[in-house]
């Protein structure tokens, strides 16, 4: 069944006056998912206008209203789970479970920042001079604009808009245009939980539709999570505005298995790392450094594992990994993968019917499948190779061996990105070493390097991140200014 595409502008749903948009299910091409006018050009400066009237009263209402309405949209979210979660499966790729999985995340993100209001919201702190304190009080940026990507189409969006809106702004969003109905989904929540009007504005349109968002100029801060070209270009447009952004970017992620590691525990971890969710996660294993007296087994156990994994449609509950999201992206990860073949990778896994990645004939050949790959770099051209350097965004990955824990960290460390990453072993001196070490944002001990929770920081180092960091305490940093209130008594 297709479902008609519409956008949320003033608390209506509505038709947009853009060209045909429509999102097809990546497993089986010909089949629509949803499908309608896209949002045109006026439509962002209706939906900047319409967040901008409704900014003051919302930033007015007490918080634990505006909490309130974050709950009763986890509510509805949640008891739609199942539904939204196969919905999910048939816009982007992933897994039902993991669909259901996501949906249920957004959920608890809902519910997180709907209980916000009892958590602080400022600071105190004492004065120099008698009969005075000094106040940090938080107040809203006013119009936000958020872009998020197809890869968590509600679970990504949930975490930047519950806080923004708990916050007291308000939001214009603009979400990828592959998965528009699990947008819709998110914003019937909202809508059905008594958001009022103008709060919340949905537009779904074309890409360049972000830098008329950025550019316009009743804009007061934009989140983005999305590939590193377009965030580094809205992260100009946004600075040269003197507009606060908050963007999450690329990864290169690297889980190090160290001699000592429980390779049981290690292979497991890494699989869902690299191929749960078809790899396309910003946190995704896509490096692999292997302690070399370890390598084979390792290796051996990952292959093991990878043969009893099913490639399939993802609403089918005995699929693992279903297909990438599209045909453009599946095109982009086979020749990613040809090139760092051609340049001296070796397929040590998997690789599917050609060996290189794809499929030849049959069910799968029809869809956007791209087989879960393990390649291994070694030599003198290793560092250069795009299987280690770039961020294919597939299930894709790339194997070094070291000789010991002081050249895998050195390893793990070759990259221009710094998102997260995952350490195996069970030795307390290496761990805190890898702690140390490490130039990530997220780092795991003994589990994969995907996976967040709500209440604490997620966002990357070096190139993988710009400005404040997401999620728990860090989200209030960035969806709140301060005002620094220097209070005495009236009297003499
Ligand atoms: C996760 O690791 O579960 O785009 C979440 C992404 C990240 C979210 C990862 N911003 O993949």
């Amino acid at each position: 069944m297709t479902v008609e595409l519409q956008h949320y502008l003033a608390g209506r749903w509505e038709t947009g006056d853009g060209g045909l948009l429509t999102s097809t299910n990546p497993a089986h091409p010909s089949e629509t998912v949803a499908s309608g006018r896209q949002a045109g050009a006026a439509e962002v400066g209706h939906a900047v206008a319409a967040a901008r009237r409704a900014a003051r009263d919302w930033a007015r209402t007490p918080a634990h209203e505006r909490g309130a309405v974050l709950l009763a949209a986890a509510a509805v979210v949640e008891a739609n789970a199942g539904d939204w979660g196969l919905e999910l499966a048939r816009e982007e790729g992933k897994t039902a479970a993991e669909g259901r999985g996501e949906v249920l995340r957004a959920a608890q993100i809902l519910r997180y920042y709907g209980n916000e209001p009892d958590r602080s919201a400022g600071e105190i702190f004492s004065s120099p001079r008698r009969g005075e304190k000094i106040l940090i009080t938080r107040k809203p940026l006013g119009v936000v604009g958020v872009i998020t990507p197809f890869n968590f189409p509600i679970a990504i969006p949930a975490w930047k808009i519950a806080p923004a809106l708990v916050w007291g702004n308000t939001v214009v969003w603009k979400p990828a245009s592959a998965v528009p109905l699990l947008a819709m989904r998110l914003a019937q929540a909202l809508d059905a939980a008594g958001l009022p009007a103008g709060v919340l504005n949905l537009l779904i349109g074309p890409g360049p539709m972000g830098n008329d968002l950025v550019s316009h100029p009743s804009l007061d801060g934009l989140t983005f999570t999305g590939s590193t070209g377009v965030g580094r270009q809205l992260a100009g447009q946004a600075a040269a505005r003197g507009v606060p952004m908050q963007a999450e970017m690329g990864g290169k992620n690297a889980a190090v298995v160290l001699a000592d590691a429980d390779l049981e525990l290690a292979s497991e971890q890494v699989l869902f790392g690299a191929f749960r969710s078809t790899g396309q996660k910003c946190t995704a294993t896509s490096r692999l450094i292997v302690a070399e007296p370890v390598a084979d087994e390792f290796l051996d156990r990952l292959r093991t594992r990878l043969a009893a994994w099913t490639v399939g449609d993802p609403t089918d509950p005995a699929v693992q990994m279903g297909p990438v999201v599209s045909e453009a992206a599946r095109k982009s990860i086979l020749a990613g993968i040809g090139t760092s073949v051609q340049q001296g990778a070796q397929v040590v896994a998997g690789g599917g019917a050609d060996g290189a990645g794809g499929y030849d004939g049959g069910a799968l050949a029809e869809g956007a499948f791209v087989a879960p790959t393990v390649l291994e770099v070694s030599g003198a051209g290793a560092c250069a190779n795009p299987a280690w350097r770039e961020e294919f965004f597939g299930p894709v990955l790339t194997l070094r061996r070291a000789a010991d824990a002081e050249e895998a960290f050195g390893l793990a460390n070759d990259s221009e990105f710094g998102l997260s990453a995952a350490v195996f072993t069970r030795d307390v001196a290496r761990t805190l070493e890898a702690i140390d070490e490490l130039d990530v944002g997220i780092l795991h001990i003994n589990s994969e390097s995907a996976g967040a929770d709500p209440h604490v920081p997620f966002g990357g180092a070096k190139k993988s991140g710009y400005g404040p960091k997401e999620q728990g305490a860090a989200a209030r940093e960035f969806f709140t200014h301060t005002t620094t209130v220097y209070l005495r008594g009236g009297a003499a």
